[in-house]
């Protein structure tokens, strides 16, 4: 097969061919960051699921190595499927991790490395005794994977796998003293109605003050937890922020953070089965997505390849305790080339200029608009819930007062392409809601392919006038951070004229007041070492 560069990405997580989806195990071990990930080496569909490996000192130049688990016992005979890793006492990392086994069961099994000496922890051991947790009585062994990082406390390992009963999304809890016998609790650590199937879960503890990280068993006073589901039925991941009792082991999500389908997201667009690991190394907490791709299925297998892993992002607890905050890890930075500043610079109503002198295509630009009032704001209607649906009514180009106002990313010149990222304030009868897009649906002449209006709502107070973006635009991928990562979102697009030097990048204004970028930065993004 030849591997087609057109959109393939410059400085996103790619290998030279073939499909890949979830991240896996992601884990720092002296002084090495690990990623595993969801593999086909046999092609650009799903299918054939090992764990490919690659390792990185900085999670942006990496080093491929073989693939660490792969089919090869009765327990996972027929995939190696999604898991994470847990570094025990004694700098001892393991991965938990379910196999498909003969019956097609879903179990979990656990591997370790065959050399701890060996900083890239190349080779895996299956130790015998796998696999570890099997679903029993009423379980659904079809439903029944991706185990998480387990944690410590109460004299117990603890972890959950997602599930579901029925229409019910489980995380089913399990309790060890040794790591190796495994017990179901009674209770799971937590469920909820009509969610489906709980794909990749995610439990961590944030701390309530400070952007640091913490590792995974650390709990106490000033600590709240997160607990992230993938819900397939959607594709989205959602998340709550709540309180864990470590005797009952139950979690409560707090009553400021819906369950389920209308709760928060990590992001608004193209990511999913997400995991986030503790990087003892820097002390912070770090997430990773994958991001499908949006083309047809036989457009990838001509390509060549599917799918990305997006930037890692910090992620911490937004001072206000009712939302996550995320940014791009600081090492992206050190692929930033030629830069270009505006600042003071006014767009009217209907305007649009170029920032010239980057890499359009592939590029890094962080921008702060201000707005001199916000008297013109057009009235918000309580009944738009939908952020997306009302993206898809008042798109990029629907004149309004406060907006819509932000970027035109991997815009052709005469703007036949261009993906739009963008904000509209609207007056609610409390302060203002802003909404905040990124709208597939100019991006490409090629009219089959997915190209949905993501968009989500900013909780921002807008007292002293100022929105920021930031764009991490390449060749297919725009991953978008609005007002410091308080609402993220992804977009996969696939121009056909806004390609490599026919890429170009313009501010933009629609709505009837003036709004200021008080200050552009942005940056030609050279390639990191990948594949
Ligand atoms: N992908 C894995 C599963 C997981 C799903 C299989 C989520 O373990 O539930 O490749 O994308």
């Amino acid at each position: 097969v030849e591997v087609k560069q057109l959109h393939r990405t410059g400085f996103h997580f790619q290998p030279p061919m073939h499909w890949i989806n979830d991240p896996n195990g992601p884990m720092y071990y002296k002084g090495v960051y690990h990623l595993f990930y969801q593999y086909n080496p046999k092609g650009a569909v799903w299918g054939n699921i090992v764990w490919a490996h690659s390792v990185s000192k900085d999670m942006i130049n990496w080093k491929p190595l073989d693939p660490a688990i792969y089919p090869s016992k009765p327990f996972d005979i027929n995939g190696c499927w999604s898991g994470s890793a847990t570094i025990l006492p004694g700098e001892k990392p393991i991965i938990l991790y379910t196999g498909i086994d003969p019956q097609n069961r879903q179990v979990q099994n656990q591997a370790v490395p065959a050399n701890y000496s060996d900083p890239y922890l190349r080779e895996w051991v299956k130790p015998d005794n796998n696999p570890i947790i099997v679903p029993v009585g009423g379980m659904n062994a079809s439903a029944f994977r991706d185990p998480t990082t387990a944690w410590w406390s109460n004299g117990h390992w603890k972890l959950v796998v997602g599930s579901r009963r029925k229409h019910r999304g489980m995380a089913y809890l399990y309790r060890s003293r040794d790591f190796v016998h495994w017990v179901k609790a009674q209770h799971p650590l937590h469920s909820s109605a009509n969610t489906g199937m709980w794909e990749c879960p995610d439990f961590y503890p944030v701390s309530s003050s400070g952007k640091s990280g913490l590792e995974t068993s650390v709990l106490g006073q000033n600590v709240k937890h997160v607990l992230k589901v993938s819900l397939d039925l959607t594709r989205y991941e959602y998340y709550t922020l709540g309180t864990y009792d470590p005797r009952s082991d139950r979690y409560v999500p707090d009553n400021t953070s819906a369950d389920g389908w209308s709760g928060l997201r990590y992001d608004y667009g193209n990511f999913y089965a997400s995991k986030t690991f503790f990087d003892a190394g820097k002390n912070r907490r770090i997430l990773w997505g994958w991001a499908n791709e949006s083309d047809t299925p036989n457009n990838d297998t001509s390509k060549g390849w599917a799918g990305i892993q997006l930037i890692p992002r910090t992620v911490w607890l937004d001072t206000s305790g009712k939302q996550l905050l995320q940014w791009p890890i600081k090492e992206l930075e050190t692929l930033r080339g030629e830069k270009v500043h505006i600042s003071n610079q006014q767009i009217k109503q209907g305007d649009h200029f170029e920032v010239k002198g980057i890499t359009a295509a592939q590029a890094d630009v962080d921008v702060t608009f201000r707005l001199s009032s916000l008297d013109t704001a057009e009235q918000f209607d309580p009944s738009w819930v939908d952020a997306q649906a009302l993206c898809g009514q008042k798109g990029s180009t629907v004149q309004g007062g406060i907006g819509p106002f932000g970027l035109l990313t991997l815009a052709s010149e005469n703007l036949e392409e261009y993906t739009p990222v963008f904000f509209r304030v609207f007056k609610a009868s409390e302060g203002h809601v802003v909404l905040m897009c990124s709208d597939a649906r100019s991006s490409s002449l090629r009219r089959e392919l997915y190209r949905p209006s993501f968009a989500g709502f900013v909780n921002v107070n807008l007292a002293d006038g100022k929105l920021s973006l930031r764009s991490l635009i390449d060749h297919s991928v725009v991953e978008s951070f609005g007002a410091q990562g308080k609402t993220c979102i992804t977009s996969r697009v696939y121009p056909t004229l806004a390609v490599f030097q026919d890429a170009h990048l313009y501010a933009f204004n629609n709505g009837s007041e003036i709004v200021t970028i008080e200050n552009l930065n942005a940056w030609s993004m050279k390639s990191g070492q990948i594949s």
